[in-house]
């Protein structure tokens, strides 16, 4: 079974501090200046069930989960995302931006954590289904999201983790776009925000063209 493409399904993808946030914010302004129907969402969550199990990750207050637990956990909240949330979305005819999908947990869980890729695929194949249309890589060196980040205070669980963590998040997220360049942009997010958003619109602005071009 192949995952299906969905052209409608935009994702933001980067380590900490690229600005993600920012971005989404100005992808669906200009979505919405066209006239589109547009839902944003956020990984690991988008629906009540998955925030929940979003909770269980990132707190730092509990027992840390295994490895296996971490990507199981990741896979249910985003099966649960999927069914409720992205493809009534998309259905009806909206557009729907999520900040983080499936890339991340190749990143976090393969790359960083060195989880077994293979596994993740099947994991991808038989609980999410669908694959993003357009992924925006906010690409910015480890050292400079971090400071973006930590400078907000309190980090959460995964924040915590040492900086060789997210330099292998970081590999783990140009390899997939490397390998993937017919769907992945990168984006130098070491730029200033204002900058960064305004490719994010641009490249959003592309992808619709080809859309409508393909018919
Ligand atoms: N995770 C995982 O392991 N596996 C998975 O499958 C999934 C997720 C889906 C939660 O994600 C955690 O779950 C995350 C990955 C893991 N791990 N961590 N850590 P999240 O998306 O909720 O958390 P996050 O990535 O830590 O979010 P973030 O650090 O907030 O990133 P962001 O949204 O890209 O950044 P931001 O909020 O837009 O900006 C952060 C700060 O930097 C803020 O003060 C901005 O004003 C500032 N900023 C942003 N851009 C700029 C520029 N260009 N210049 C200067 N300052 C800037």
């Amino acid at each position: 079974m192949s995952l299906q493409r969905q052209p409608r399904l935009v994702t933001l993808e980067g380590g900490e501090g690229a600005g993600k946030s920012t971005v989404l914010a100005a992808l669906r302004d200009a979505l919405l200046a066209s006239g589109c129907e547009v839902v944003c969402t956020r990984e690991p969550g988008g629906t009540p069930l998955a925030e929940q199990i979003r909770g269980l990750l990132l707190d730092t207050r509990h027992e840390p989960p295994s490895p296996e637990t971490e990507l199981l956990l990741m896979f249910a909240a985003r099966a649960q995302h999927v069914s409720e949330t992205i493809l009534p979305a998309l259905r009806r005819g909206a557009w729907v931006l999520s900040d983080r999908f499936t890339d991340a947990s190749y990143a976090y869980q393969g790359a960083a954590r060195g989880g077994d890729v293979d596994f993740i695929a099947e994991l991808e194949r038989r609980v999410v289904g669908i694959s993003p249309g357009l992924t925006l890589l906010l690409d910015v060196p480890v050292e400079i999201g971090l400071q973006r980040a930590r400078g907000r205070g309190d980090a959460d669980r995964i924040e915590s983790e040492a900086d060789e963590f997210f330099e292998r998040v970081r590999t783990g997220y140009r390899t997939r776009a490397e390998a993937e360049p017919q769907r992945f942009r990168i984006i130098d997010a070491s730029q200033p925000v204002e900058a960064v958003a305004a490719q994010a619109v641009a490249q959003l602005q592309a992808h619709r063209d080809a859309l409508q071009v393909s018919g």
